[in-house]
C-alpha cells in the first residue's frame, strides 16, 4: 500500500476502495495522479472507486515540474532587473500550425438588460445561484440547508448565501449578514477567532459552518469559498504555440509608447525562437485612449477623434507578422459602454482593421488550441485595492487570486466597476480558466495559483499625471509569454 497515496487521500478526506487503490499505483506518480482525478470530479466523494477515476479519463498525470518551472521563470523574469529571457522548450513555429480559436462565453450580442429594478433582483438572483452551486460541491458544505432551516437548529450548521451588510459590534467583533432568498442570519466573527483577518466583502457569496446561538446568532466556525480545486492541471495543447498579452496601449495619448511597441513588433517578425512561437496576441483592454473618460482628458492627448485613436491602432499592429492572430477585448477607456460585461467593440470600428484581429467582450471566455484561457480587463482591481486590506496597485496578482478563490471578476458591487444587471452574471468564473489574463493596473506579472496560470499584461503608456498624483509607478512595455503546449511562461521587456 502506497503510504504517500494514503496521505494524499486523507488530505482530501476521502477514502478508496481497492480497485481504486491497485489502478492508482500502477501511475508513474500515483499521488499527481490522485490530484488529476480529485481536480477532476465535480463532487469529491467519500470513498473513491474505480469508476470515479474511470469517469474523469483520460487523465494524464499532471506536468508537476513543468508547472513548477513556470512559476521559477516568472519568478526571476520577474524580479530580474535586466533578465536574459529563459529559452521555452518544445517551441513549435507558429506559422506551421493552423487556428484553434473557440469562444465560449461573451456578453456582444446577448445583451438583455436595462437597469431596471427586476434586472437587479433577477442579477442578484442568478450571482448567488451560480455560486452557490460551485460551493454545494466543496466537501465542508456537504448537508448545506437553507437558512430558514438553519435557523431552526441547534446543533452546528452549514448554509449558502449572499452576504448583505457587514456590521461591527460595540465589542469589536463583526457580524456579517448572510441571505439565501429563504431567510437572512447575523453570523458572528469573534476578533478572538483567526477568521477575523480574512476580508469578507459585500455582495459575496459564502459558505458558513457556524453554531446557532439562542439569540438567533450564528457564531462562525468556518468560512468557506469557492476556490478553485487543487492541483488544477494545466491541460497541456499538442502544438507548442504561445500566446503573447499586452494591454493597455493607450494609443491617443500623449503618453503612449511608441518605441518600445515598435520594437515589440518587430520583435514578433523577427527570428527568435520565442516569437516564432507566437501563434496569438490577446489585447486585454483600453486599446486606445478614448475620449472624455476622466476630467480634463484632452489635455493630455495627442490624437481627440476617436475613430484616430483606432485607426492609429490599426496602424500600429500592421508590423505583426500575418500568422498572429490578435484577440481584443475593450477596457473602461474604449468605446463601448462602461458597464461591465462591456461587449465587444462597435462594428464602426471593427471596419478599421484587418481580418487578423477578433474583437470578443470584456470579459471572455475562449479556448486557444484547447486551452481555456479567461480574460478581464481587470476594473475591479480598483475596488479590491480599496476595499482587501493588504492589497496593492504593484501586486495585481494578488487581487487576481482573490478573484479566483470567490470566483468572481467583481464582487463588490456599487464602488468604482460600474455592472449591468444581466439576466445572468457574466463575471462568475463558473469554468476555472488554465489561463487567467488582466491588465488595467499598468503593472505586470506571471505566476500560477493551484494550476492557473495567471497573467497581468502590462502597459504602453509611461506615468500619467492621475498616476502620479496616486503615486502609481507604472512598468511598461514588459510582455508575459505563456506556451501553450508546456504551460511555461516568460516575461519579456521592450
Ligand atoms: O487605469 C490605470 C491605472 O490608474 C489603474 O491602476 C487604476 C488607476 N486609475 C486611473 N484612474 C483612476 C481613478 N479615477 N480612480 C482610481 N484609480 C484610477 P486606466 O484604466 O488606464 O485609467
Ligand atoms: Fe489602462
Ligand atoms: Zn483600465
Amino acid at each position: 500500500m502506497d503510504s504517500r497515496l494514503l496521505e494524499a487521500l486523507a488530505k482530501h478526506g476521502a477514502l478508496a476502495d481497492q480497485a481504486a487503490m491497485e489502478y492508482l499505483s500502477t501511475a508513474r506518480d500515483p499521488v499527481a495522479a490522485l490530484e488529476t482525478v480529485f481536480s477532476r470530479l465535480s463532487v469529491a466523494p467519500l470513498v473513491l472507486t474505480l469508476e470515479d477515476i474511470r469517469a474523469v479519463e483520460p487523465a494524464p498525470a499532471p506536468p508537476s515540474t513543468a508547472i513548477r518551472q513556470a512559476g521559477d521563470l516568472a519568478r526571476r523574469a520577474a524580479g530580474a532587473a535586466r533578465p536574459s529571457p529563459p529559452k521555452m522548450r518544445g517551441l513549435d513555429r507558429a506559422s506551421d500550425v493552423a487556428e484553434d480559436f473557440r469562444l465560449v462565453r461573451d456578453i456582444t450580442g446577448h445583451s438583455t438588460c436595462e437597469g431596471t429594478l427586476e434586472d437587479f433582483s433577477r442579477y442578484f438572483a442568478n450571482r448567488l445561484q451560480s455560486l452557490t452551486r460551485l460551493l454545494r460541491t466543496r466537501r465542508e458544505l456537504v448537508g448545506a440547508v437553507d437558512i430558514e432551516t438553519a435557523k431552526k437548529l441547534t446543533r452546528e450548521v452549514r448554509f449558502i448565501g449572499m452576504v448583505s451588510e457587514i456590521r461591527t459590534s460595540r465589542k469589536g467583533d463583526r457580524v456579517v449578514e448572510v441571505e439565501d432568498g429563504t431567510d437572512s442570519a447575523p453570523v458572528f466573527i469573534s476578533q478572538d477567532s483567526p477568521l477575523f483577518k480574512e476580508t469578507v466583502l459585500e455582495d459575496e457569496v459564502i459558505g458558513v459552518v457556524g453554531k446557532p446561538t439562542e439569540k438567533g446568532l450564528v457564531i462562525a466556525q468556518d468560512i468557506v469559498r469557492p476556490d478553485v480545486p487543487s492541483g488544477h492541471p494545466f491541460p497541456g495543447a499538442k502544438d507548442g504555440v504561445s500566446v503573447a498579452f499586452v494591454s493597455d496601449v493607450h494609443v491617443g495619448s500623449k503618453t503612449f509608447l511608441r518605441e518600445p511597441w515598435e520594437k515589440f513588433t518587430a520583435w514578433l517578425g523577427s527570428d527568435d525562437e520565442v516569437a516564432r512561437s507566437v501563434r496569438y496576441l490577446v489585447l486585454a483592454g483600453d486599446v486606445a485612449d478614448g475620449i472624455g473618460v476622466y476630467p480634463r482628458q484632452e489635455e493630455e492627448l495627442a490624437l481627440d477623434d476617436i475613430f484616430e485613436q483606432y485607426e492609429e491602432l490599426a496602424r500600429l499592429l500592421a508590423p505583426t507578422p500575418d500568422r498572429v492572430k490578435v484577440i481584443l477585448l475593450p477596457g473602461n477607456h474604449d468605446a463601448v459602454r462602461p458597464a461591465e460585461p462591456q461587449p465587444a467593440l462597435p462594428q464602426s470600428v471593427q471596419k478599421l482593421f484587418d481580418s487578423s484581429v477578433t474583437f470578443v467582450g470584456n470579459p471572455s471566455a475562449f479556448t486557444l488550441h484547447g486551452v481555456r484561457i479567461l480574460a478581464y480587463h481587470g476594473r475591479s482591481m480598483d475596488d479590491f485595492v480599496s476595499n482587501v486590506p493588504g492589497l496593492t496597485y504593484a501586486k495585481p496578482l494578488d487581487a487576481m487570486r482573490e478573484m479566483l478563490k470567490r470566483r468572481h471578476l467583481a464582487p463588490i458591487y456599487g464602488g468604482k466597476t460600474p455592472i449591468a444587471p444581466e439576466a445572468e452574471d457574466h463575471l462568475v468564473i463558473d469554468e476555472v480558466p488554465d489561463i487567467f489574463v488582466t491588465g488595467h493596473v499598468h503593472s505586470v506579472g506571471l505566476d500560477e495559483y493551484r494550476g492557473v496560470r495567471i497573467v497581468n499584461a502590462s502597459a504602453w503608456q509611461s506615468q500619467t499625471t492621475y498616476q502620479k498624483m496616486r503615486n502609481i509607478e507604472p512598468k511598461p512595455a514588459r510582455v508575459p509569454i505563456v506556451n501553450l503546449g508546456s504551460g511555461r511562461g516568460m516575461i519579456k521587456e521592450f
